[in-house]
């Protein structure tokens, strides 16, 4: 049997000791999310849009605001949302 390269492992862990949040912009006019969300169960402050702050709730949401936010107004209207929801 050979003998562990102990080196190896330390490489490995020291990759992964900080898992990175990686919110990439990309391609932000296409929207690539299969889901659908409920706008009534987002819109928590019902005033008929969503906000960056609702949108967190949803990580696939958040990570397509700006490709649905086509009027770049930082709030998903329901027409901008409209084949997300159900
Ligand atoms: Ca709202
Ligand atoms: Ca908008």
């Amino acid at each position: 049997m050979l003998p562990a390269p102990p080196v190896s492992e330390t490489l490995i862990v020291a990759e992964v000791v900080e898992p990175e949040v990686t919110i990439v912009s990309q391609h932000p006019d296409s929207i690539v999310g299969e889901y659908h969300v409920d706008f009534a169960a987002m819109d928590t402050n019902d005033d008929g849009v969503i906000d960056a702050a609702e949108a967190s709730s949803n990580p696939t949401l958040t990570a397509e605001f700006k490709a649905v936010d086509t009027d770049r107004d930082g709030k998903l209207s329901k027409a901008e949302l409209k084949g997300w929801t159900r």
